[in-house]
């Protein structure tokens, strides 16, 4: 038997989440085409007869700008620490200075460590050619090894990175139980589903001051086989209450559907949800808070 760990690093938006959603076969991670989506480290387990590798999806590697930033990327840094081999996710589409200096940085500094670059998001570069220049480029600039070309979201070439982080994994025995697909919590996985619907609806108005928590997940009073869920949508400010909740409470009503069938879908059961819109000022300044809402370091 095989298995290690695997950090899924690069900058923000260009497909971690997905490419580990898409290794594992199931929504791990919540995934949005806004960047800066992730906040913890997301854990996600792989396991075949043969092989365990246990996935750690990161936050997008940018600067911090509040407590909850830091905390993000203290997190990131602990991830890069504790892995076995480091997949540094780009897009194929904008490589950019900063991607550079994040292969620049791991190569200089992971000595011991096995980096394999995956060059994401190829359904959208066009001419297909393009795709080689990239990889030339890359291996006349830096010592890599394996870089794959993939889309996460086409699942082209996705088997290939599993092969290729299998491969380099050293022996050894389960790290999770084989029936493991992730280490959360489903109070949290709750709380990311209606994060995600929220993010959908209303991203433009409010970037990243949304939080999610789940206040209560009970079985309904009169047909136990029922979920209540009670859950409290955070923001930052008075007038981002408003937008989350919409005229007559229209936006509100939309996420709580949207995110309320696809709990239903988890937990394979009818849910009632219960959706309140609260401020809580600076509350990404304020570790007691997010600390609360599980974004806190692990
Ligand atoms: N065209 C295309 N889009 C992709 C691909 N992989 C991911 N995306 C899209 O890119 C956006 C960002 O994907 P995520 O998986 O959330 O990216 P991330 O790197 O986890 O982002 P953060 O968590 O914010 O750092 C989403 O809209 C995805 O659907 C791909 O292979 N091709
Ligand atoms: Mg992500």
């Amino acid at each position: 038997m095989k298995s290690g760990t695997v950090a899924i690093i690069g900058k923000p938006n260009v497909g971690k989440s997905t490419i580990l959603n898409a290794i594992t076969g199931s929504k791990i991670s919540i995934v949005s085409k806004h960047p800066a989506t992730t906040r913890f480290r997301i854990i996600g387990v792989k396991t075949t007869d043969s092989y365990q590798i246990v996935f750690v999806d990161t936050p997008g590697i940018e600067k911090t700008r509040n407590r909850l930033g830091e905390i993000m990327q203290n997190n990131i840094t602990a991830a890069i620490e504790d892995a076995d081999i480091i997949v540094i996710v780009l897009d194929a589409t904008h490589i950019d200075s900063e991607d550079e200096r994040i292969i620049q940085q791991i190569n200089t500094k992971i000595r011991n460590k096995k980096i394999i670059v995956a060059l994401n998001k190829i359904d959208r570069v066009k001419p297909r050619t393009e795709v080689l220049s990239i990889i030339d480029r890359l291996t006349s600039h830096y010592n890599l090894k394996e870089i794959v070309p993939c889309s996460a979201l086409t699942g082209e070439n996705i088997s290939e990175i599993e092969r290729v982080i299998a491969e380099n994994l050293s022996e050894g025995e389960l790290i999770f139980p084989k029936d493991y697909t992730d280490t959360f919590p489903q109070t949290y996985k709750i709380s990311e589903i209606i994060r995600e619907k929220v993010f959908e609806h209303v991203y433009q108005e409010i970037p990243h001051s949304i939080a999610v928590e789940v206040e209560e997940i009970k079985p309904g009073d009169k047909n136990p086989d029922m979920v209540v869920i009670t859950a409290t949508i955070v923001v930052e400010k008075d007038n981002q209450k408003k937008i989350v909740i919409g005229k007559n409470g229209e936006k509100l009503k939309i996420i709580g559907s949207k995110a309320r069938r696809e709990i239903e879908l988890m937990l394979g059961k009818k849910v009632y949800l219960q959706l309140r819109v609260k401020t809580i000022e600076k509350w990404r300044d304020r570790p007691d808070i997010f600390g609360r809402f599980g974004y806190g370091s692990i």
